[in-house]
């Protein structure tokens, strides 16, 4: 670690200029200074990475390989430098060259790698693995275009390509040496050798060139760098010189080559463009199986029979899969295996982890498919499915009449899931809830037939990212009061506790959540033309749009409150802003009708001077790392109101307690654990439990249409829906959809207990003293949900690895 002092920072900072730009760092853009200061960050990190890459070579310990579709990384700038401990000084020196240090951290365009939460666990997850020193490596696709980047256009979500590499990406290293040839399609031939082994010919095949991109994950202030490999897809140079009639159609060809790292899958429930995903999939597997054989072989192992003794390979849920036959294949068709032993090795060396029990993400390959893409993993598949079915019939033929529910190929159809829990040595939920769900219900199959093999591993968020380096002021104030060690401990924020009755501190931590509203008040004026009040309850909904989220919900009681204000202006309400932020798949037509009802309302609602502004809604645009970076130090009311059940563990809930907001919520995901760590009365707990939802499935008692009878709020609001919002805009086909569907995410149902429990949060957040020592108490327990914690506990009974 170098201590920078001020001085020598600036100094820095101009040379960088000078030497990347010819320029003064007065005639620098913003963007300039951005690079420069990548540069001197870089330069850093290089020495690391190459320490810490000997580091492993020498002491070669068991390394875990993070195979994940999706890396939500967010900007590294500020993190790299708070990781290096050079943040305060560049603070400094940037303010003493006249610049704002957050203008030149917003230059920063956040790699959209991802969807929602599994992305970002798996970036949260890097982040502690580095900081806690363990050899752990992130495998993903470095999409050319991330997920789309949202405009609302007359209240309506609009998509736009996200062009994050049009300006250069300075944290990756391009690694062509490294490329890696990987094959797809053709026909394969079978040949008996002559001492009786198989020999697997392929024939007509494409050839694709995965060129490495690596990026570093740089600990916590201990010189350990780690590194997430991204995949690119280019083609192979043509061979010889190309008769002109070829000519276009090699371009052609090389343009679909390309396409295959061209851009993410939205989390979609769509059925478009299935055959480029699976070859994603497979892409991403072959070439980080190869390397991490490779990397196996270059560090003296020639034996794979030990491959596991030095790799462990999470996969992030079923999306890279496909490695399980993959390495099956390398082992049989290139090292000479035979199935037993490569199925040893294979079932020895992959642990998957669910994120979800909602059926549409549960994912389904048509055999064909499958079959004219990867024909030879096809044969694979085909025979794990058919040892699989056999082994059930010769040890476990109690379970010979839960087969269908089992097979890997069931109606010409490949169940991912399946083949991942049979190919893995540990299957994990993401929260308690999750993992009972999993083991008494959606799997409860597989639970009988392999009753040790299913573990929960509750999910964690880095507190680095999400409290040290987005609220500096509260961690300041934390720091004083409990000393600096929960940064390396974590847990030791509760510590807090013995500081409950403290009104100073109480007061100190109110006036940061004050500053950080007004900030984010600032950063609304700017996007919406909106103001707020700082003074009012900051409700906050952000996550990805989707029906069991229930943010219709949220909107439900919105409508009330301007319902009953309407009627009465004088109501004695506490003044709220509701802010969303969320994005919908693109072809989820219902998502998107609930991103433009809100935006009705928030339309309507902002122009009404009957309500005196105790009212705001707000819908951020273009919700993504960043824009949460902002929203989560300024929140005061967390809202976590899925339908339960289906919310497999949440990690928004856990971001917004540790910055002190109180959660609004239903017994789901991870909800429930928050509940137990801070109790009943510190969290706003509503709805149907789990259990409740199952029942109501199953026995058909609940009657959606007999609720909107009979509650005369919801049938105002449905109305409302159905006939036009004050005598203007419809939302017919919501109105029929929660009613066709019987509203299957219980909206109808939960919402009364909603409105009530929403009357408390109005009652406490009156009272200052009571709602901050709440807020106090949330902070306190949040070390829990680090993913320091996580990543232990993952290392200890899954990974069986020790750090470095
Ligand atoms: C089929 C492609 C696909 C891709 C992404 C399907 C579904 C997705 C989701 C966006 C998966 C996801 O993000 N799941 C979330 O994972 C978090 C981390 O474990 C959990 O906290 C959330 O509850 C879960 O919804």
């Amino acid at each position: 670690m170098t201590n920078w002092t001020v001085e020598e920072f600036m100094e820095d900072i101009r040379k960088e200029t000078e030497t990347q730009f010819q320029k003064e760092v007065s005639e620098a853009s913003h963007q300039e200074i951005y690079f420069a200061i990548s540069a001197i960050v870089n330069h850093q990190i290089d020495k690391d990475w190459e320490k810490t890459n000997k580091l492993y070579k020498n002491k070669k310990p068991k390394q875990v390989y993070y195979l994940s579709m999706e890396f939500l990384i967010g900007g590294l700038l500020k993190s790299n430098l708070l990781h290096h401990q050079m943040l305060d000084v560049c603070n400094t020196a940037l303010e003493k060259l006249g610049l704002e240090p957050e203008e030149i951290y917003k230059q920063e365009h956040d790699p959209g790698l991802g969807n929602g939460g599994l992305g970002r666990l798996a970036a949260c997850f890097l982040d502690s693995m580095a900081s806690m020193r363990y050899p752990g490596h992130g495998f993903g696709i470095r999409y050319r275009y991330g997920l789309f980047e949202q405009r609302i256009i007359n209240g309506y979500q609009t998509e736009l390509p996200d062009y994050w590499l049009d300006n250069e990406y300075p944290w990756e290293r391009r690694k062509p040496e490294e490329a890696i040839e990987i094959i797809f399609g053709g026909t394969v031939h079978m040949h008996k050798k002559y001492d009786g082994s198989l020999e697997f010919n392929y024939e007509n095949t494409d050839k694709v060139l995965a060129v490495p991109y690596d990026i570093p994950i740089v600990g916590y202030q201990n010189q350990i760098v780690n590194t997430l490999r991204l995949w690119s897809a280019e083609h192979t140079s043509a061979e010889s010189p190309l008769e002109f009639k070829d000519y276009y159609h090699e371009i052609d060809h090389q343009h679909t080559i390309e396409q295959i790292s061209g851009f993410l899958y939205p989390d979609d429930s769509s059925h478009e463009g299935k055959h480029l995903r699976i070859k994603q999939q497979y892409f991403l597997v072959a070439a980080s199986l190869k390397q991490i054989i490779r990397e196996f072989k270059n560090n003296g192992n020639n034996d794979l029979q030990k491959l596991h003794e030095k790799v462990v390979i999470q996969i992030n849920d079923t999306h890279p899969s496909l490695a399980i036959p993959e390495l099956m294949r390398i082992l049989m068709d290139e090292e000479g295996f035979s199935w037993d032993n490569a199925w040893m090795v294979t079932t020895k060396t992959f642990a998957y982890t669910n994120h979800t029990i909602m059926s549409e993400a549960l994912e389904k390959w048509p055999t064909d498919m499958i079959q004219h893409l990867l024909p030879r993993l096809y044969m694979i598949i085909n025979e794990i499915n058919e040892r699989f079915c056999q082994g059930i019939w010769f040890d476990h033929p109690e379970l010979r009449l839960e087969i269908p529910k089992m097979a890997i190929i069931a109606d010409n159809q490949v169940h991912m899931a399946r083949l991942a829990i049979v190919g893995s040595f540990s299957v994990n939920g993401v929260a308690k809830l999750h993992t009972e769900i999993l083991k008494q219900q959606e799997m409860k199959e597989f639970h009988q037939l392999y009753p040790g093999r299913f573990q929960n591993k509750t999910n964690g968020i880095t507190h680095r990212r999400w409290l040290l380096m987005v609220n500096p002021r509260l961690s300041d104030v934390i720091s004083e009061t409990i000393n600096d060690r929960w940064i390396y401990r974590p847990r030791e924020l509760t510590h807090l506790l013995r500081h409950i009755h403290d009104k100073p501190l109480l007061t100190s931590i109110g006036k940061i959540k004050q500053q950080n509203k007004q900030e984010l008040a600032n950063v609304i004026y700017r996007m919406t033309g909106i103001k707020v009040d700082e003074q009012s309850i900051f409700d906050v909904q952000i996550k990805r749009l989707h029906e069991y989220k229930r943010q219709l919900l949220n909107v439900f009681h919105i409508m009330y409150l301007y319902n009953e204000l309407k009627d009465n202006p004088t109501l004695d309400i506490t003044p709220r802003t509701f802010i969303f932020g969320a994005k919908a798949a693109p072809s989820y037509y219902f998502a998107k009708e609930v991103i433009k009802l809100i935006n009705t309302m928030a339309e309507i609602i902002n122009h009404d001077p009957t309500i005196h502004d105790k009212l705001k809604v707000v819908f951020l645009e273009n919700y993504n790392v960043s824009l949460a970076e902002k929203i989560i130090p300024a929140t005061d009311l967390s809202e976590q109101i899925s339908t339960a059940s289906k919310e497999a563990s949440g990690t928004g809930n856990m971001k917004m307690m540790m910055n002190g907001a109180l959660t609004i919520g239903t017994l789901d995901g991870a909800n429930i654990e928050i509940k137990n760590l801070v109790n009943e009365s510190n969290i706003f707990l509503f709805g149907l439990r789990a259990e409740e939802v199952y029942h109501y499935y199953h026995s058909g008692e609940y009657q959606a249409y007999e609720e909107y009878q009979t509650d005369e709020r919801i049938t105002q609001i449905m109305n409302q829906l159905r006939d036009g919002l004050y005598g203007y805009y419809e939302f017919k086909d919501i109105y029929y959809h929660l009613l066709s569907t019987n509203d299957s995410y219980f909206v109808m149902k939960d919402f009364a207990d909603y409105v009530e429990t929403q009357q408390c949060v109005d009652q406490v957040y009156r009272n200052k003293d009571e709602w901050l020592s709440k807020s106090l108490i949330n902070i306190a327990h949040s070390g829990k949900f680090s993913s320091d914690r996580t990543i232990k506990e993952y290392a200890s009974s899954i990974w069986k690895i020790d750090n470095i």
